[in-house]
């Protein structure tokens, strides 16, 4: 009999290809979301679709699906779905959401040159915006699709650059007309990257991802007032600058200290204004981003970092304004899907744990909807958000391996 086979060359190659969409001749690849570099990475990924002569449909947010049809038809049999992203947040590196949608595209084409019609449907997805850099929050296409973002909402999305995100969906041609959440999946499967240290230290080759840790962005505006540098004497300042920099550092000082082994704090954009040598800054905008495992701990940052805003205002005399951007809870996964991963990881004679996710996924956000779990592979020095982000060829095929295997497991499952 027939068995779905994996092509590890065309994976890789597929891999590099899309990576090479948006690169800089300095190294990484830039393709935020709705840009033109990720447009092009779109339609690269809906061509690879085409050769698998897959049904392809792509939803008002812009979620691409490529269906591989199964002996019952998806609308009576309720489809495997697997899937991540494939816009970037800047000077990426090439795998973080692109390994999970190729791997998808892999375990369709094993189906297809064997000559098998698998049971039910298997659905290869790329979410929208799950960076969120460009439009907030981020796993935007994902949460409209579980229906935690109302559409509308989405696509009156105001970017980070004054964009519309609507307008900038319609003018890269990928407004479709699927209605978000149409498809519902028997269960979702991503595959990622660990994008941390875990698998590497521990010399692991599988991570099966017990959840998604919460996560909690904000944006801080600052106002003070500009003033001379040399003549200001530092009791009549009012300096957002040094405001700014406050927060950064209670951020690091007070509240991940409180918690060192589970609560992260990142201030990752930070614009003065006006942003000279000699001139006290009279803006400052910043961008807070917290994670922790348990929502307690992150509940409790929130209002740390609430309480030394309002007191640090009140003694530097300036105001600050916050605005949440994305708050998202803890996400378990299915607790059978995860048996089955670590089952497939052991019969593959892979070494594997259970770990949470750093990292937010579109899965914590299916996981609305069906039941989901992720694999894990290693990252190279836990790197990832860089261009040095990289993972060793057989690493990348033997999490292809488990997916498939994964798969062939549930579609053979009643
Ligand atoms: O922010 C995250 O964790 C994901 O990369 N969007
Ligand atoms: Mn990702
Ligand atoms: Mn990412």
């Amino acid at each position: 009999m027939n068995t779905p086979r994996l092509d590890p060359h065309t994976l890789l190659a597929q891999i590099r290809a899309l990576g090479d969409i948006g690169a800089a001749a300095e190294g990484g690849r830039t393709r935020i979301a709705l840009t033109d570099s990720e447009k092009a990475g779109r339609d690269r990924l809906v061509a690879w679709m085409r050769e698998l002569d897959l049904d392809i449909r792509v939803d008002a947010i812009g979620n691409i699906f490529g269906i591989l049809p199964g002996e019952t038809p998806w609308q009576e049999a309720a489809p495997l779905m697997m899937g991540s992203h494939i816009d970037t947040v800047g000077n990426a590196g090439a795998l973080d959401g692109c390994y999970g949608v190729l791997a998808a595209l892999a375990v369709q084409r094993a189906y297809r040159e064997a000559g098998i019609v698998p049971r039910r449907a298997i659905i290869a997805a790329a979410f929208t915006n799950e960076e969120g850099v460009r439009y907030q929050p981020d796993m935007m296409g994902s949460l409209v699709y579980a229906g935690g973002l109302d559409l509308d909402s989405a696509l009156n999305a105001v970017g980070t650059d004054g964009s519309r995100l609507g307008d900038e969906l319609v003018r890269i041609g990928y407004a479709g007309e699927m209605a978000p959440g149409a498809i519902v999946p028997r269960e979702y499967l991503e595959l990622h990257i660990e994008q941390g240290p875990v698998l590497e230290a521990e010399n692991l080759q599988i991570g099966v991802v017990t959840g998604v840790q919460g996560i909690s962005w904000q944006r801080l505006s600052i106002r003070g007032t500009a003033n001379h540098a040399g003549t200001t004497p530092t009791r009549l300042r009012h300096d957002a600058g040094y405001a700014a920099a406050a927060i950064a550092a209670f951020l690091r000082d007070e509240v991940v200290a409180a918690h060192p082994d589970s609560t992260l704090a990142t201030v990752g954009s930070l614009e003065l204004h006006p942003n000279l040598i000699n001139v006290i800054a009279r803006q400052a905008d910043m961008t807070v981003d917290m994670r922790d495992p348990d929502e307690g701990r992150l509940q409790e940052a929130e209002q740390r970092l609430q309480d030394f805003i309002a007191a640090i205002a009140e003694r530097e005399g300036v105001e600050i304004s916050s605005e949440r951007l994305a708050r998202f809870e803890p996400v378990p996964f299915d607790d059978a899907l995860q048996d089955t991963i670590e089952a497939t990881a052991a019969e593959l004679g892979l070494s594997h744990r259970r770990m949470v996710s750093g990292a937010g996924h579109d899965a914590q956000m299916m996981a609305r909807i069906a039941p989901t779990a992720m694999i894990f592979v290693p990252s190279h020095k836990g790197i990832s958000h860089n261009p040095r982000e990289h993972t060793d060829d057989a690493q990348l095929i033997q999490g292809a391996e488990v997916l498939l295997t994964v798969v062939g497991k549930r579609l053979a499952a009643e």
